[in-house]
Order: C-alpha cells, then structure tokens, then sequence
C-alpha cells in the first residue's frame, strides 16, 4: 500500500510525521495541497483544512499526534517510544507543549514577520514577545533533558517533536543558549542524516514575505486556532485579529459535518 504525506515541507507537524516514515524505513511520497485556498475540497481529507494528512492505501487519517501513533502501530519496528508508562506519559507531555505553546510563538513570528500583520514598534514588540517566550520554552526543554535524547537512551519520537520546532525558532535566528546541553542536542539532532533530509526540504521552501503578504491581501486565509489565536492576543496583536476578520483572511473552523 503506497504512502503518501499532503504536507508543507515547512510544516512542523509535517516534518515530525515525515521524520518518523524515515526511522521507520517506510518510502513515502509528499504532496502539497493549497492550505486555505481550496478549503472545501481539502476538508475532505482533513477538516480543519491542516497539514499533514497521511494516506496509507484507503486509510487516510490527520493530525500529527495521532499519525505518529498510527505509524507506530502499523509498523512497530524499530519503536518510536520506550516501553516504560511514564517515559511515554512525558513524551507526550513534551509532544503538546511543542504542538500548542512552542509553536504558538514562532507561527506568531512568521505572521508578523512574513506575512505582515503588524509593522513598526507592534512588529518588534510582539517579535521581542516571541523571542523571550521561546527562551523560556528552551529552558523548560533543557530539564527534561536528562540524557542524550529526549525519547531517553536512544533518538526517537520525542526528539522528532521537538526537532522541528527548534529549528523553525533557528530560522528567526532565536538559539538555545551556545554551549547548552540543548544547544548540543540540537547540533547531534541535526547531525542526522533524516532530519538533514526533512529540514533541507523546510529550508528549500522558504517563503518570500512579498509574496505572502500579496497572497493574503489577495484573500488567502490563515487559520487562527486554539493556541495561534491566544498568542496573538497574548502578544499584544488584538487588533490583527481584528484586522484580519475584516478583511477576511484568517479563518476558524466550523463543525466537521
Ligand atoms: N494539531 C495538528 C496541527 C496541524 C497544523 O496546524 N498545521 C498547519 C501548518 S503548520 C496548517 O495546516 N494550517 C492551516 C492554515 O494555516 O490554514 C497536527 O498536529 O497535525
């Protein structure tokens, strides 16, 4: 049965899912729907119109949590996990932080920085915003540090959580602490030749602010959910949001029905 991921290659959640495929030994192919362009025909395979969505033979499924669980189940070999109850309980506990807290800041950098939400004093304010909350997210990542990897003894599904994420803060130039253990997990991660492959992919699809503010203003939407939109208010960026439901593009989700 094929594999295929829907993805962009800058996506986190797609990167982590990717990552996982690669540690699996599973050959995959991506495709790239047009994210809040053509959300009605994307909702069929994904209701909230997100990347990644997996497609394995009939069985399509989306959310990258959920996909890395599937992966692990349907190809155990090697596991993505440890074994022990409470190594998996804090994996997952640094899965969410990576999904609904880090993210939050460097979505928000590339709103403000990329597609142009805010200019001037706002823009460094909620940049600055974003920079002093990643560090905080570094140091809480550095405690749970305890060994080389986060998945414990060996590279595995934690590291893939907080890889790419990591790196997406790299690319606003916003480092762990130099000479960090961090900052040493971060170079034995990147040292990888998966995560070269997967990140080489993010970085080839950089995206030109001209051309993204353009495509807003043309009337491409971005989604504003859950953690996304309490950073922007957090950040001091209400008025973006109200900007953006005026001149309607960015977009919630309604039911899945
Ligand atoms: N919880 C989801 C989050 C996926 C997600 O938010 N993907 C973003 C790209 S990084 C997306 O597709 N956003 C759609 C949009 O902004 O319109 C997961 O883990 O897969």
């Amino acid at each position: 049965m094929s594999v295929t991921v829907l993805e962009h290659p800058l996506s986190p959640y797609a990167q982590k899912v990717k990552l996982a495929l690669h540690f699996k030994g599973v050959e995959y192919v991506v495709e790239q729907p047009m994210v809040g362009t053509d959300i009605e025909a994307f909702a069929a395979a994904s209701p909230r119109g997100e990347v990644p969505v997996l497609r394995h033979g009939d069985n399509v499924i989306y959310d990258s949590a959920v996909i890395g669980a599937y992966i692990n189940e349907t190809w155990p070999e090697p596991p993505l996990l440890p074994d022990s109850p409470i190594e998996r309980a804090n994996i997952r506990l640094i899965e969410d932080a990576m999904d609904t807290h880090f993210e939050g800041n460097t979505w928000g950098l590339g709103e403000v920085l990329i597609f142009g939400r805010a200019s001037g004093e706002q823009a460094e304010q909620m940049s600055a915003y974003a920079a002093e909350q990643i560090q905080g997210w570094y140091s809480w990542l550095q405690n749970r540090l305890s060994s080389l990897w986060f998945n414990g003894a060996s590279y595995g599904w934690a590291d893939m959580c907080v890889v790419p994420f990591v790196n997406g803060a790299a690319r606003f130039d916003i480092l762990p602490p130099a000479d960090s253990p961090l900052a040493a997990w971060l170079d034995r991660v990147n040292a990888r030749e998966d995560v070269q492959a997967v990140t080489a992919a993010a970085q080839a699809a950089e995206l030109d602010p001209d051309m993204m503010r353009a495509a807003i203003e043309g009337g491409f939407k971005r989604e504003y959910r859950d953690h996304r939109l309490e950073w922007m208010i957090r950040a001091g960026g209400i008025e973006v949001v109200a900007a953006g439901l005026a001149a309607d593009n960015i977009r919630f989700n309604g039911s899945f029905a």
